[in-house]
C-alpha cells in the first residue's frame, strides 16, 4: 500500500511550494493539499488503481487532475517525484518530521532554517538546548516551551510498539546483559512479558552485586540512545528503536515479588494487594510482609508469592483481571496452549504468489526445524491481482508440485490449501471442484475493508454458510496502528462459524494479532476451535507462532482448543468431515 507514503509527499510537495511564496499560486499549493487528503484516504491502493485502471482511472478519484494523475504515476514508475526532488535540493529539510511536531508548520521550519540552519528534529533539540531560539523574531519563550512539549509528546510515543518489535529487542539487551558478566539475573516484566500486542515501554529485572558497574554498562549500551534517569538501582533510558527502557535492579530476597510486581498488570496488582491486606499482609515490590514486617515470601519466584496468598500460580499472559484470581483461588486454573504444543502451520505463501518467494524446500526445512510435522501451503486467489493471485489451473499446478515436493520430503508432509478470496457477496472467487482438491480451504477478505457493517456481516456469514470454508483467515483484518478492524457483528460470524466447523485464525504476524485476545475470548464463548498460523510472506516470519500463541494464551485458550496442536492424520480427518 502506497497511500500514506505517497500523500506524505504530496504534503510535504505543498509544504515547500508554500515556501517559494509568490512563485506558485494558492491554487497551485492546494492542488497538492487535495490530491494528499484524496489519496490519503483511499480505501484501495493507489497503485492497484492505477495497474487497472492507468492515470485515467487516477483522475477519475476527486481532486486529482491530469498533473496530479502524472506525478502519481511518476512515483509507481520511479518511486520518486521530480518536482519535490527539485525543490528537496533548495530545501534540505527535513518537513515531514518536523511538521509532524505540534504547532510546527513548514513556515516556521523554514524560519528555523534560515536563521538558525536548523534542519532536522535533532538540529531542532539542540537549537531549543541552547535557547537560540527565544530570541527570533516572531518566536520568543513561550514558544521556545510549546516546541519542547510537542517533541516530547512525539518521543513519548503517543503511540505504543509492536511486541514484534519490542520483544526482540528487550531479548537482545536482556542476552547482552547476561553475556556481560555483571548481572546473576536479567529477566524481562511489564506488557512484554504478558505478551500484549503493543508496548508502551519495556521493563527489565536484575540481580547483581555490582549495580553501578551494572548502570554504567546499560548507560553506554549501543542500543540505547539518552539516558533519562539514572541511579543505583533504578535507570531508565531511551532506545534508538523508540521506547523507553526501565531497569530495576532487586535484591534477591525481593526478586519473586518484584517481579510479580513488575509484571502487573496493575488491576491484576491491586487485586492481589487486596487479597494481602485481607490476610493481614502487606504487598508490595520488596516482598509480601507479615504484622511484625517478616518477608513471608521471600525468593526468586514468584510462585510463593501466590501460594502464600493462596493462589495457585498463573502464565503472566493471564494476568489481565479477567477472571484469573477467582480461577486461581479455587485451583481451576486451564492449562495454556504452549509454543512447544504446535504441530504445524496451516498459513504459509510460496514463491507462486505473492510478494513472498518462499521455495518448498525452504518452507519445508525452516518447518522441521522448527519441530513442525506438516505446513499448509496458502497461495493468494486471482482476486488478489497485484499479488499474482492464482486462478483454477494456477492451482492445478502447485498442488501437482506440492505432490512431486512430498515425495522426496521425509517425516515432513506439505498441505495443498489456497488463500482464497471472499469476494463482495460471500462467494469465493475460486470454483467448487478445485476447492475439492485441497486439504482445507483457508478464505480471508481482502478488499472493501471499510464496507458497512451490515454488508460485512452478511459478506462473512454467507461465505461461511457456503460449507466451503475450514478456516477464516485474519477474521477482522485490521493492522495495529495502521488500520482499523473491519466492522462486521461478530456474534453472527461466530454463530455462523460454529454452524459450518470453521475454526477461527489467530494470525501471528506482529502488526495483525487476528483474531486478538478479546475477539478470541469471544470466539471461544461459542465453542469454537482455533488455527494458529504465520502467514509467513518470509522463511524468517515462520517463527511468529510464539506471538499467536502469545494471543492464544491472553485468551486463555487450551491446546484442544487449537487444531493445529493435532497430528496430521487428525487434522485431516477434521478438515474431510
Ligand atoms: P505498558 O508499559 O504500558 O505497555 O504496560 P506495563 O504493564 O508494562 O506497565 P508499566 O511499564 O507502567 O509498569 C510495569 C508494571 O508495574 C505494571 O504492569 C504493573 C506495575 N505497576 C505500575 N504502576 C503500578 C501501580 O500504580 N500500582 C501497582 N500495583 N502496580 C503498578
Ligand atoms: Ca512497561
Ligand atoms: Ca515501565
Ligand atoms: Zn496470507
Amino acid at each position: 500500500m502506497i497511500n500514506s507514503k505517497l500523500a506524505e509527499l504530496l504534503d510535504v510537495i505543498a509544504d515547500m511550494l508554500e515556501l517559494e511564496g509568490e512563485k506558485y499560486s494558492r491554487f497551485e499549493v492546494l492542488a497538492y493539499r487535495k490530491a494528499a487528503v484524496t489519496i490519503g484516504g483511499l480505501q484501495e491502493d493507489a497503485e492497484e488503481i492505477y495497474k487497472k485502471g492507468g492515470t485515467d482511472a487516477l483522475m477519475e478519484l476527486p481532486g486529482i487532475g491530469k498533473s496530479m494523475a502524472a506525478h502519481i504515476e511518476e512515483y509507481i514508475k520511479t518511486g520518486k517525484i521530480a518536482k519535490y526532488e527539485k525543490l528537496k535540493k533548495k530545501y534540505p529539510l527535513d518537513i515531514a518530521n518536523l511538521t509532524k511536531i505540534q504547532g510546527m508548520g513548514a513556515k516556521k521550519a523554514f524560519k528555523l532554517y534560515k536563521a538558525l540552519g536548523v534542519k532536522d528534529v535533532q538540529g531542532l533539540k539542540k537549537a531549543l538546548a541552547q535557547h537560540r531560539i527565544r530570541d527570533l523574531e516572531g518566536f520568543g519563550e513561550q514558544s521556545e516551551t510549546q516546541i519542547q512539549k510537542g517533541i516530547d509528546f512525539l518521543e513519548s510515543g503517543g503511540g505504543r510498539m509492536l511486541l514484534g518489535t519490542a520483544l526482540p529487542e528487550a531479548e537482545a539487551i536482556r542476552d547482552k546483559l547476561l553475556k556481560s558478566g555483571l548481572v546473576e539475573k536479567a529477566i524481562i516484566g511489564g506488557s512484554t512479558r504478558r505478551m500484549r500486542e503493543t508496548v508502551g515501554d519495556l521493563d527489565i529485572l536484575l540481580i547483581s552485586s555490582k549495580g553501578q558497574r551494572v548502570m554504567d554498562f546499560i548507560t553506554s549500551m549501543q542500543e540505547v540512545e539518552s539516558t533519562i534517569a539514572k541511579g543505583p538501582t533504578k535507570t531508565s533510558v531511551r532506545l534508538k528503536i523508540g521506547l523507553n527502557c526501565d531497569f530495576r535492579l532487586v535484591e534477591r530476597t525481593s526478586f519473586g515479588a518484584a517481579l510479580q510486581y513488575f509484571t502487573g498488570n496493575k488491576d491484576h496488582n491491586v487485586k492481589l494487594r487486596e487479597m494481602a491486606i485481607k490476610k493481614g499482609l502487606k504487598l508490595n515490590e520488596y516482598g509480601l510482609f507479615d504484622k511484625r514486617n517478616r518477608n513471608v515470601a521471600a525468593g526468586e519466584n514468584e510462585e510463593q508469592v501466590y501460594k502464600t496468598l493462596g493462589l495457585d500460580w498463573m502464565e503472566p499472559e493471564m494476568r489481565e483481571n479477567r477472571g484469573e484470581i477467582y480461577l486461581a483461588l479455587h485451583h481451576k486454573l486451564p492449562k495454556l496452549v504452549q509454543l512447544a504444543d504446535i504441530d504445524g502451520d496451516l498459513h504459509v505463501h510460496s514463491k507462486f504468489s505473492g510478494d513472498s518467494s518462499n521455495t518448498f524446500e525452504e518452507i519445508a526445512g525452516e518447518a522441521k526445524r522448527l519441530g513442525r510435522e506438516y505446513a499448509g501451503v496458502t497461495d493468494h486467489s486471482k482476486s488478489e491481482y497485484m499479488n499474482r493471485g492464482l486462478d483454477e489451473k494456477g492451482y492445478r499446478r502447485v498442488f501437482a508440485e506440492i505432490d512431486k515436493a512430498n515425495k522426496k520430503l521425509e517425516g515432513f508432509t506439505l498441505l495443498k490449501s489456497g488463500e482464497v478470496d471472499i469476494l463482495k457477496d460471500g462467494s469465493l472467487d475460486i470454483d467448487r471442484k478445485t476447492l475439492g482438491e485441497m486439504d482445507y480451504v483457508l478464505a480471508s477478505v481482502h478488499s472493501g475493508l471499510k464496507d458497512p457493517k451490515d454488508a460485512m456481516t452478511k459478506r462473512i456469514v454467507n461465505a461461511l454458510n457456503s460449507g466451503q470454508i475450514d478456516i477464516l483467515g485474519h477474521p477482522t483484518g485490521r493492522l495495529i496502528n495502521e488500520r482499523e478492524p473491519l466492522q462486521a457483528d461478530m456474534d453472527k460470524v461466530f454463530e455462523a462459524a460454529k454452524d459450518n466447523g470453521v475454526a477461527m485464525e489467530i494470525n501471528s504476524q506482529p502488526s495483525r494479532l487476528d483474531l486478538n485476545d478479546e475477539n478470541a475470548i469471544k470466539a471461544k464463548r461459542y465453542g469454537l476451535k482455533f488455527a494458529i498460523d504465520t502467514d509467513a510472506h518470509r522463511i524468517s516470519h515462520m517463527q511468529y507462532m510464539r506471538y499467536g500463541i502469545g494471543m492464544a494464551k491472553r485468551a486463555w485458550l487450551r491446546k484442544e482448543d487449537v487444531v493445529n496442536t493435532m497430528d496430521l492424520g487428525s487434522l485431516l480427518k477434521l478438515f474431510k468431515k
